[in-house]
């Protein structure tokens, strides 16, 4: 490894977090691409559980340089939080580095995010609510407010003054909400610029010198392919590239500079929010799944919805992100079930098909084509070796990397570091 670009391979919620701590141990860097708040990491070390949303989860073992890069919208409120959180438990934050042309997420995005699902009604998309769509909607539409604006007081106060004219005629008269006060906003972002400013800098150049130096660098992706904004199920995507191309744009590093792209699959499918999904199961075994799984968000608690796993949506993860090789998640979760399936194929007006079409009307008529596989019963998380586990559960793993015509070069079977073996 010297760069590895480390992708969610679904809609999120892979287990990216685990995988992302496992690698951390041998990086010397680990830097966020995109997305912001809306990403939830819950990380286990021994018998401590964090819970990251913007700080990479590098930040745990100390010495990593852990960077906040370009791409991504940063909330200077939850990060301040995030910040004083980790402090409190002796982590040291001296290795923290946040690009001075990250975007901020503002309160008015958060409000806007509310509002905008709200007046959506039916067709909602179901986001976070962290601000994230309305706050690259100000980077897209160059309305927006860098951390190195809120560096500078004076321009600080003179930007945001021009920001909410607009941003408070959109409240007050299209949504009858309550406008914001330039006065105490200054006020209360003056505090964040105190608290960011020490580790605020150009981290491209920063990522520049790093990879000259030779140094372990690792990507990491929140949310997931399905959620690009490019390549995912539009609309019912978030709002920025969790695909490894991201990470160039979001880092400031180019593609010639990245050596291996790891993508992380659950053993089957999860997806929170609205909109199509043609594996999912309807029935007792999602329930079970769920359950054992624990299958609900970090970020909200919302109950994720379950089905089998989507080999035409990994192959579809495989080419958008030129995968190298798969970390498998999870695949404890599936224990006891007496068969397993995995998705191999959708029928589409009687034809089958093995990618994923560009509309939702067209992928909620895709009938998913299943294979069947007889389960396994032993606990995985006791036994040491891959090598060593249930001639099925050996088995589902070899089919997949065949579908997905991707090597399978990680499985997770449980939350603690020893519990992630790496196939020879
Ligand atoms: P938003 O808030 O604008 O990004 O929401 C748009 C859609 O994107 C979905 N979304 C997510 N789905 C699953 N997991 C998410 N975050 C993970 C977490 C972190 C991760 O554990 O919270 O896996 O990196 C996430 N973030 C956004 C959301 O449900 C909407 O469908
Ligand atoms: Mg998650």
């Amino acid at each position: 490894m010297s760069t590895v670009v480390l992708i969610g391979s679904q809609w999120g919620d892979e287990g990216k977090g685990k995988v992302t701590d496992f690698l951390a141990e041998k990086a010397d860097v680990v830097v966020r691409y995109q997305g912001g708040t809306n990403a939830g990491h819950t990380l286990s070390v021994g018998d401590e559980v964090f819970k990251l949303h913007l700080i990479p989860s590098g930040i745990l073992y100390p010495g990593k340089i852990c960077v906040i890069g370009n791409g991504v919208v940063l909330d200077p409120a939850a990060l301040a939080s995030e910040m004083a959180g980790l402090k409190e438990r002796n982590i040291d934050l001296a290795n923290l580095r946040i690009s001075d042309r990250a975007h901020l997420v503002m309160p008015y995005h958060k409000r806007l995010d509310e509002l905008e699902e709200t007046q959506r009604g039916e067709g909602k998309i179901g986001t976070t609510l962290r601000g994230i769509g309305p706050a690259y909607m100000d980077k897209v539409n160059r309305t927006g407010m860098r951390v190195a604006d809120l560096l500078n007081e004076e321009e600080l106060r003179q930007k945001l003054s021009g920001i909410l004219e607009g941003k408070n005629i959109l409240l007050s008269k299209v949504y009858g909400a309550e406008a914001f006060d330039v006065d105490s906003l200054v006020e209360e972002y003056r505090e964040y610029a105190e608290i960011l400013r020490p580790y605020v800098t150009d981290t491209s150049l920063l990522l520049a010198d790093l990879i000259s130096d030779n140094k372990k660098i690792l990507f990491e992706g929140a949310q997931g392919t399905m959620l690009d904004l490019d390549h995912g199920t539009y609309p019912y995507v978030t709002s920025s590239s969790p695909a490894a191309g991201g990470a160039c744009i979001g880092a400031g590093v180019g593609p010639t500079r990245i050596n291996t792209v790891l993508g992380v699959a659950k053993a089957y499918t999860t997806r929170v929010g609205d909109g199509p999904f043609p594996a999912e199961l309807h029935d007792e075994v999602g329930d079970r799944i769920r359950e054992v799984g624990r299958e609900y968000g970090t970020t909200t608690g919302r109950p994720r919805r379950i089905g089998w796993l989507d080999a035409v949506v990994l192959a579809h993860a495989a080419r958008i992100n030129g995968l190298s090789c798969l970390a498998l998640t999870l695949l404890d979760v599936l224990t006891g079930l007496d068969t397993v399936k995995i998705c191999t194929a959708y029928r589409y007006q009687g034809e089958i098909i093995n990618h994923v079409p560009a509309t939702l009307s067209a992928l909620e008529d895709c009938e998913p084509i299943f294979e069947e596989f007889p389960g396994w019963q032993e606990d995985l998380a006791a036994i040491e070796r891959f090598e060593d586990f249930p001639p099925a559960a050996k088995n589902y793993v070899q089919r997949i990397s065949e579908i997905s015509g991707v090597p399978v070069a990680i499985v997770s079977v449980g939350p603690k570091r020893s519990q992630t073996k790496v196939l020879q």
